[in-house]
């Protein structure tokens, strides 16, 4: 074999057998912000077998830009223990104890890392245009390339089968609206819809991020942004504890449905 040839090959093979590997898993994650990352990584980690499909070239959601574009974060000292999972650094800020900056760069890389480590596998550059509803319940995802979406081109997708799909697409909740708009489905919410994520309230944002993260419909989980636009929560701007632990909670409810399954 010459080796334009076996470079080609090699890639070929090697991505066919991953995506054929993770054609079925036990959870899909739409998106791989940092409520996402966080959540593959300890569900891998309890040995649940997780794919994570994004639409855009580079994982790490809204991380990678800090606060307009100063590429650091906050992170709170009660989410410190996630970051050192990870193994990503931190400053306390010297004037608001409690309070530590993180490089922006240092934990998008950190957590790509960490959840590739685990044994996630990340598809990138690939959308989530619809979702497969059987029987009243969420059962995985239908697939197509960004680029065959945003060109607009008329290609038939491919899907993923899933006991848990997890929407953590971040501030559009783009997996909960299908879910109510294309199955008609009412969610587990005050009002059985999508309440709309509310303006800016730092310390109240934080709080309902974490709190939104759950089931809102048999196989159907949501953290990070898309849980706190699901239960109508604040948004808190670039600090970053509540989307980590949010991850790490959603991860913890998963583990608990399957177990009582
Ligand atoms: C595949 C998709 C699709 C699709 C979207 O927004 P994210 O970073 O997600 P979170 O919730 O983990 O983190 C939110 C945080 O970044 C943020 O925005 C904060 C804290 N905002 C506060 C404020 O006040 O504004 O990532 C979501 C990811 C992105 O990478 C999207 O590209 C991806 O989901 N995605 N992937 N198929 N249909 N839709």
């Amino acid at each position: 074999m010459n080796t334009e040839n076996a470079v080609s090959t090699a890639i070929v093979r090697q991505y066919s057998q991953k995506l054929i590997d993770h054609l079925c898993v036990d959870v899909a994650i739409v998106g791989a912000g940092p409520s996402a990352l966080v959540a593959a990584r300890y569900l891998r980690k309890a040995g649940v077998r997780v794919a994570i499909f994004e639409r855009q070239l580079a994982p790490g959601g809204g991380v990678w830009g800090g606060g307009m574009l100063f590429n650091e974060v906050l992170v709170q000292d009660d989410a410190v223990e996630i970051l050192e999972e990870f193994g990503i650094g931190h400053i306390p800020v010297e004037d608001s104890p409690g309070y530590q900056t993180v490089d922006s760069v240092e934990m998008a890389g950190g957590l790509i890392f960490g959840a590739v480590r685990s044994g996630a596998k990340i598809f990138n550059s690939v959308s989530v245009e619809d979702i497969i509803f059987k029987e009243d319940r969420v059962g995985g995802l239908v697939i197509n390339w960004t680029t065959v979406m945003r060109l607009g081109l008329f290609v038939d997708p491919l899907t993923i089968v899933a006991d848990t799909v997890l929407d953590a697409t971040g501030h559009p909740s783009v997996i909960m609206n299908l879910a109510v708009n294309k199955a008609k489905i009412q969610l587990k919410t005050p009002t059985g819809g999508i309440m709309g994520e509310r303006p800016m309230w730092v310390d109240r944002g934080e709080e309902s991020a974490v709190e939104s993260a759950g089931e809102y419909y048999p196989g159907l989980f949501a953290c990070g942004m898309s849980s706190n636009n699901v239960m109508g929560g604040y948004r808190m701007g670039p600090i970053f504890g509540g989307m980590l632990k949010s991850g790490r909670k959603v991860a913890e409810l998963i583990l608990a449905r399957r177990r009582a399954e």
